[in-house]
């Protein structure tokens, strides 16, 4: 079954891993540094701070029935990406002013990519194509821009996979990794949500148990999309909590378990044990688990996104990505390069912070609203 009931079918992952893995080796050893850097959103409840049984942090709550109806998510994704679209417009318009691209319209429209957070390669790429099919040509703008949107659409369009759930596993683990404030939690929260209105089991597994609040925060989430939870005491073993918990989902006959891990720990080497340990344990109940492991990230940290990802997988064999808070920044772009640079899968992105605001990732829609035209 697939998230969103549309979207191609992912590989095989371990021939997916490997063919990603050749396409990047190389391109990881060019990486000049790929230090894991936290989010730049402010630390929910520092461990320091937290008191045992202190107020937890009360989420968003979901849009009331009676609220002003809300904006699709491709509305939101557009207006969030109009910061990036609107910088990048103003460059489009000043290329063709002459009605031809010329050399200096490429350099400045690779600049414009570059700025918008694509990333220098691609940027590159992008440009190099543009000037390979348009150059020296007529072009209206809107041309231009539909040119440009089809560009990035390609790039895109190879990374843009569903996530394939297989309910016969029961339960079929995810994994979900990611720094601190990137929104794993809520990712998980907003997933459970779809599955359940698919009509699938399913169980929650709260194995960030070093941050006071975090697990509190997961309970929130589980209320609300009406699921079950397994957790374990605050400092206790996240590997013995999501034990337990594909046990539970095993005797229970759930058909998906979503494990939510720690972002921060005291160290890199710390995280990397935890989140290793974790996949081991959940291995001795199921050689096949996590069936997958994804990575979510923050669109607002910009290329910081691209170490993250060089770092997990150095930590544990991502199978794919989340992006979450496309709704609010003008870094969406980077997209982009995760695409151009790992070609993981994409899976959703995250637009805000309600049950429903997770969509699908449509490569077309995505490269149309980055450019800034209509869907
Ligand atoms: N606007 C917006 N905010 C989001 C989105 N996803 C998550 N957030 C917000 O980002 C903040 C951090 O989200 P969490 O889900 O707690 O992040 P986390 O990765 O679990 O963080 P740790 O548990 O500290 O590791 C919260 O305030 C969320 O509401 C999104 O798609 N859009
Ligand atoms: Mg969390």
């Amino acid at each position: 079954m697939r998230l969103f009931g549309w979207g191609r079918k992912k590989q095989d992952p371990a021939e997916q891993r490997n063919s990603e893995q050749q396409n990047t080796e190389q391109k990881d050893s060019e990486q000049q540094s790929t230090e894991l850097q936290y989010s730049a959103q402010p630390e929910v409840g520092q461990p320091e701070a937290a008191q045992p049984g202190a107020a937890q942090p009360e989420p968003e709550q979901p849009a009331q029935p009676d609220a002003p109806a809300r904006l699709s998510w491709a509305q939101r994704l557009r207006q969030g990406l109009a910061k990036t679209s609107s910088r990048l417009g103003a460059g489009l318009s000043s290329l063709i002013s002459n009605g031809r691209i010329s050399d200096e319209a490429l350099e400045e429209l690779e600049d414009q990519l570059i700025m918008g957070d694509l990333g220098v390669e691609p940027s590159a790429k992008i440009a190099a194509e543009l000037r390979r099919t348009h150059f020296g040509r007529e072009a209206s703008d809107q041309g231009f821009r539909e040119a440009l949107a089809n560009i990035i659409a390609g790039i895109l369009e190879p990374v843009a996979f569903a996530l394939d759930i297989k309910p016969e596993r029961k339960p079929h683990v995810l994994l979900v990794s990611g720094v601190n404030g990137a929104g794993k939690t809520t990712t998980i929260g907003k997933l459970a949500h779809q599955f359940q209105s698919q009509g699938l089991s399913v169980m929650l597994a709260a194995a960030d148990t070093y941050r006071a609040a975090a697990v509190g925060q997961l309970q929130v989430w589980a209320e609300r999309a009406g699921v079950p939870i397994v957790t374990g005491a605050e400092g206790g073993d996240p590997a013995a909590v999501a034990y337990q918990a594909v046990e539970r989902a095993r005797s229970e006959g759930c058909d998906v378990l979503i494990i939510d891990t720690a972002g921060r720990l005291h160290n890199k080497a710390d995280l990397m044990a935890e989140l290793q340990k974790v996949v081991r344990v959940v291995k001795k109940l199921d050689d096949t688990a996590p069936h997958d492991t994804l990575l979510v990230l923050d669109a607002t940290t910009g290329q910081n996104a691209i170490n993250q990802v060089a770092t997990f997988k150095e930590l544990i064999d991502v199978s794919g990505l989340i992006v979450t808070k496309l709704d609010g920044t003008a870094r969406g772009g980077v997209i982009v390069g995760l695409a151009d640079r790992f070609g993981l899968p994409i899976h959703a992105v995250g637009v805000g912070e309600s049950l429903d605001d997770l969509a699908p990732f449509d490569p077309q829609g995505f490269a149309r609203a980055l450019v800034g035209l209509e869907a």
